[in-house]
Parts: C-alpha cells; sequence; structure tokens
C-alpha cells in the first residue's frame, strides 16, 4: 500500500509544485522533445548488491541481512569483465534511445569516482573502476542519450537520518547542523556528476522520504540546469522534475501526464539476483512496450549485472529479441504520438507526428478481419510495418445519407503475421479524422 501512495504522491507532487516554480512550458516542450520521440531506455541497477545477489539497499535497510555483512559485499565487487562498449552494444541493439545507470544507490556506494568520500567503486571495490564515465562515453559514440540514476537518500552515510526500515540516526529538527553536513555531501555529488559526465537525464530516487523544502528541490533543479539547460529530470525530485515514472504497476487508463515513463524489471529484480529467474518473455516485454507508447508513454526496461560486470544471457537474449522488433516494427514506434480511444481499436495504436498515417498493433496470433471504427477518413493504404505486406479492407455499413463513416474490416492473413505483436500501416488521405457519436442520425 505504502508504494502505491508513494508512487501517486511521486506524480502529485511532479505536477502539482511546477506551477509554483514556473518552469517555462515552451522550454520543457523542446528539450522533451527527445525524450517523448525516444519511447525506450534501459535502466541499469549495477552495485555491490550484486556480489551475494541480494535486494539492492532494500536487504539490509528491512534487514533481511545486516549492514556490516551488506556492506562486505563491496570486497566481491570486480568488474573484471564489465565492458561498457558491450553494455553500449546491447542498448543499441535493443532499439533503445536512452540508457539510464546507478550512478548511486540507497547503499551509498557510489559507481563512479566521486571525490565527496571514499565509499565508490573506485575507491572501496577491487574493481578501481568508474562504472560511469566509460559506459557514457561508449553510449555518446552511439548517439544514445545518457541518464544518471541518483538516490537522495543514502541510508549508509552517518549524517543521513535514516538508517534501517524502523530506526532512524536522528530527526532533522533536532539536528540542523547535520543535515545541512548531508545536504552538503549529496548536493556535491550532484554537482560533480553534472561536471564530470553531463547526463541528458537525472532519474532521482529515493525523494519520499524528506520534502521539496529539505532536499532543497529548486537549487539541486538550479545546480544541474546551470550545467546543461538542456538536461530532463524525473519526477522524484518532488515539483522540480519534467515526467513521471509510474513503476512497474502499468496504468490501465491513459495517464494524464504530458510525459511518463514506465520503469519496469526484466525479472521481478532490479539488481542481479540468481535465484529470480521469472523473467518476462519477449512477448510481454514487446507487448508492454507498445501499450506504453501507445498510451503517449516509454518504457524504461531495467537489467541487473554481475558484480563482473557480465550481462545474465536470458537478459542478453531479451534485449536482442526486442531490438529484432525494433528493427521490423519500429516505424510504428519511435517519432510517433499516441494512438486514438479504444473504441475506435480494439488495441494500441500510434499515430504519425501529422496524423496522416495510423498504426495498428495486433498482438500474437489475432488474424483478421480487424475492425476499425470512425474513421472518417479515405484509406490509401493499409500494409503490415515489418513483413510489408499490402492487405486488404472492406467498408461495411456506411449510409449513403449520413454523415457517419462505415466499419472497415482489415484483413490480416496468418502469413503477415509478425512472430510478436503485428504492425499495420493505414495510410490515409489527410490528418486523421474520427467519428465519435454515439451512431444514430448524426
Ligand atoms: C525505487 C528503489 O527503491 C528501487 O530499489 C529501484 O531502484 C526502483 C527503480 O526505484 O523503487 C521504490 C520506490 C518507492 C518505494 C519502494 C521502492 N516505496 O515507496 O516503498
Amino acid at each position: 500500500m505504502k508504494k502505491i501512495i508513494l508512487l501517486a504522491l511521486f506524480s502529485g507532487a511532479l505536477f502539482c509544485a511546477k506551477a509554483q516554480n514556473k518552469i517555462d512550458p515552451n522550454t520543457i516542450k523542446d528539450k522533451m522533445q527527445w525524450f517523448a520521440d525516444a519511447k525506450l531506455g534501459i535502466f541499469i541497477h549495477t552495485g555491490i548488491y550484486s556480489v551475494n545477489g541480494i535486494g539492492e539497499s532494500w536487504s539490509f535497510h528491512n534487514k533481511l541481512i545486516s549492514h556490516p555483512d551488506y556492506m562486505k559485499q563491496v570486497k566481491g565487487f570486480t568488474l573484471k569483465n564489465y565492458d561498457p562498449a558491450y553494455w553500449a552494444d546491447l542498448v543499441q541493439e535493443s532499439g533503445a534511445r536512452y540508457s539510464v545507470i546507478t550512478t548511486k544507490h540507497h547503499d551509498g556506494v557510489a559507481m563512479y569516482d566521486t571525490k565527496m568520500n571514499n565509499l565508490s567503486s573506485v575507491k572501496a571495490t577491487p574493481a578501481k573502476r568508474d562504472m560511469v564515465k566509460p559506459f557514457f562515453e561508449e553510449l555518446r559514440k552511439r548517439n544514445i542519450k545518457t541518464g544518471a540514476y541518483f538516490s537522495l537518500i543514502d541510508w549508509t552515510n552517518k549524517d543521513y537520518p535514516g538508517f534501517l526500515k524502523d530506526s532512524s540516526r536522528y530527526k532533522i529538527a533536532n539536528d540542523y547542523g547535520r543535515w545541512n553536513k548531508f545536504r552538503s555531501f549529496f548536493q556535491g555529488q550532484i554537482k560533480e556528476i553534472s561536471e564530470k559526465f553531463n547526463p541528458d537525464l537525472w532519474w532521482f530516487d529515493g525523494d519520499w522520504e524528506h520534502s521539496a523544502e529539505e532536499w532543497e528541490s529548486q537549487k539541486v533543479r538550479q545546480i544541474m540546469l546551470a550545467r546543461n539547460p538542456n538536461t530532463i529530470i524525473n519526477g522524484r525530485l518532488q515539483g522540480y522534475g519534467d515526467y513521471d515514472t509510474p513503476e512497474q504497476n502499468f496504468p490501465v487508463k491513459r495517464p494524464t501526464f504530458k510525459w511518463w515513463e514506465l520503469c519496469m524489471t526484466i525479472n521481478d529484480n532490479w539488481g542481479y539476483q540468481p535465484q529470480d529467474q521469472n523473467w518476462k518473455t519477449p512477448y510481454e516485454v514487446i507487448t508492454i512496450f507498445v501499450d506504453a507508447v501507445s498510451n503517449g508513454g516509454n518504457l524504461l526496461l531495467d537489467i541487473g549485472p554481475k558484480e563482473d560486470g557480465s550481462i545474465p544471457e536470458q537478459e542478453v537474449h531479451i534485449l536482442k529479441e526486442l531490438g529484432a522488433w525494433n528493427k521490423r516494427n519500429g516505424e510504428g514506434i519511435f517519432n510517433t504520438v499516441a494512438g486514438i480511444d479504444l473504441g475506435h481499436f480494439y488495441g494500441p495504436t500510434t499515430l504519425s507526428k501529422d496524423s496522416t498515417t495510423l498504426y495498428l498493433f495486433v498482438y500474437g496470433k489475432a488474424t483478421g478481419p480487424l475492425l476499425l471504427k470512425g474513421l472518417d477518413n479515405k484509406i490509401e493504404s493499409i500494409t503490415t510495418v515489418g513483413t510489408g505486406v499490402a492487405l486488404t479492407h472492406k467498408v461495411v455499413g456506411k449510409i449513403s445519407w449520413s454523415p457517419v463513416p462505415g466499419l472497415v474490416y482489415i484483413d490480416l492473413p496468418e502469413s503477415a503475421l509478425d512472430q510478436y505483436v503485428t504492425v499495420l500501416k493505414v495510410k490515409l488521405d489527410k490528418p486523421i479524422k474520427l467519428y465519435t457519436g454515439q451512431g444514430g442520425l448524426q
């Protein structure tokens, strides 16, 4: 229940406070355009939790393991097979346009060479490597946008109030100087990430533990925008973010947020956990991806590399299958906008930006005739995007004297089907015009 409330809070905080800090809507629209067009990102939870294959940070917070035993994992984090070029190749092959890597999770262990303390993959682990710099360099070589996940929570830092689930070190009101010391620390890390890596996107996390005032969220936003006014910020910087981040739970009704991204695990856990073999199938991932895009959102699909930097083969397989599907059908996904109401077509749809092309998505082995309702356009052609098959259609029930359009039945032979989701391209005579009446005589 807590998670649902908090995730709902993320959304509320994001949009109700935006008016307060008067973010210029035009500037925001321009800089969010790449994100709106990108549709797919790959999330990477890398951290010492992959050594024992246990829950990231939460395992000690929820007392499943003592904090000292959790922190002993620093000694097993080797990255001996870490290959940032391979990671970037895999992101590229998936079809993703951006990738977000954990620079620091709630456990406080930085995956980059932070100068703010000695708790990092560089200074505290046998890896002695900064993961972020080389990965961002490889992403940029491939024109893939870079995202920095940063946890505001730092349950290991002695100056952070929170620690274990039912105990805290102090209350801010009782020791403001200590809280200020922590604020200088975490804001110093944000400054150095800004300066060293200049991420295209910031993925904050953990804002739920304190208020925007306590975090100094407006100041934090300014720190990032001062370095790069075009960087975009997720909605977990309470009231000072640019887009919403529903987590794991897929929206059923189309979200009202202008920009949003569903972040989702590829099995049931964010980090590498060997016992978790509940992999989502390529079909499940692709259908969830299509659903998010048809509702105007993005999918941020997570992978959890092992402590040596290698990526589990199941994750590689899923990303490659997703990428192969994107290669066949990406025209209906990338650079499109949200589709039409489900009353017109009983499935996901997207539109070209000039709305002269309607893309219909057909799950699994469904074949025609498919029904398209209320289309008040002349159809110039219907083809399958992935297989390029020209399809026939029939208009039924058009009454000559009525303005109400007829029903369109589209033949979809089994031979034209995609292995996972078939995409139909409906080329229209002009920008889409839809009849949304209740039938009858008008
Ligand atoms: C957060 C992190 O805690 C999690 O470890 C992972 O990094 C995910 C992407 O982001 O997920 C949450 C967010 C909120 C709650 C729990 C986990 N909550 O409100 O209990």
